[in-house]
């Protein structure tokens, strides 16, 4: 089952069933059960109010989803980012690839990369506040004082207040390649900045996906109507499970709101790419769809 975030002109966020190619305004349907996306994520009974809301669905008309698929604009319905007061976190050097590629930026050789991948306890980093966080069609940025940027195409994990994991969605954690590279303690500017971090573009229920580690993601950036970089990865290639992670980001930490926690990337472009202003970055996993955000 998949749920969307969703806005009507001149209206506050909305929750949405993703069903087929429609969406179901469940806000509406019953404010009461679907009034936030905080509280619905953290409540016990999510599965009966999603079945709920399923049922009633039926009978209601839906919206196309390719019509709120659309670049965020005040006068139209469009989707905005799953999110609502949580914070964001991050876990780093989580794939192979990740501690190579980090490891021949850093200017000292960076054997902290290593040990990190292979310790007990992992990176974990805080990403973003909501205000931060762009949906689906909003743009990422690139800092203006870096010259090296690449989006890190990352699982999403969405986790209740009672450290539960209960939905996935796809996480762009945008990094400054060249800051990260001079100076470990530049990490927190490397990566958190205005327009740092795109999230969506649904929700999807971990309770309608038995097996997450069989999923794939796979990023395409296009430039001047080409494709400049792709690349896919297997989330089963990830060293660390997802109750690992989330085990020790709830360690000395409490989440009301719940949290999003993005799971690292295992896809890195080669050295000499970097995002330019006008390239549309996309991001796949099947089961979810494609968050797709120009870059700014
Ligand atoms: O250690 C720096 C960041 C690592 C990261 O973001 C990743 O592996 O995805
Ligand atoms: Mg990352």
């Amino acid at each position: 089952m998949k749920l969307c975030h969703f806005r009507y002109p001149g209206s506050g966020p909305t929750i949405g069933l993703v069903k087929g190619d429609h969406v179901y305004n469940l806000g509406a349907i019953s404010p009461e059960r679907f009034g936030s996306l905080s509280e619905l994520l953290c409540s016990q009974d999510l599965h009966e109010r999603m079945n709920w809301g399923l049922r009633q669905a039926e009978s209601t008309a839906g919206i196309a989803y390719a019509d709120l698929d659309i670049p965020p604009q005040e006068g139209r319905a469009h989707l905005l980012a799953p999110i609502a007061a949580q914070e964001v976190w991050a876990a780093g050097v989580t794939y192979l690839r990740s501690r190579e590629a980090r490891m021949e930026e850093s200017q000292d050789g960076g054997s902290f990369y290593d040990r990190v991948y292979r310790a007990e306890r992992p990176e974990l980093f805080f990403k973003a506040t909501p205000n931060r966080v762009v949906g689906p069609n909003g743009f990422i940025r690139i800092r203006g004082d870096s010259r090296w940027n690449v989006p890190e195409p990352e699982l999403a994990l969405v986790i209740n207040a009672q450290g539960q994991l209960v939905a996935f969605t796809i996480g762009n954690d945008m990094s400054s390649r060249d800051i990260e590279g001079e100076n470990p303690l530049y990490l927190p500017q490397a990566k958190v900045y205005r327009g740092c971090c795109a999230l969506g573009p649904v929700l999807l229920l971990s309770s309608s996906i038995p097996d997450p580690r069989s999923l794939t993601i796979q990023i395409v950036i296009k430039r001047d109507e080409g494709v400049c970089f792709e690349g896919t990865t297997g989330i089963a290639r990830m060293k660390r499970g997802f109750e690992e992670l989330i085990s020790f980001l709830f360690r000395e930490q409490e989440f009301p709101e719940g949290v999003i926690l993005l799971t690292g990337t295992g896809i890195v472009p080669p050295d000499d790419f970097t995002l330019h202003h006008g390239d549309v970055v996309e991001m796949t996993v099947p089961e979810i769809g494609t968050l797709r955000n120009p870059v700014l």
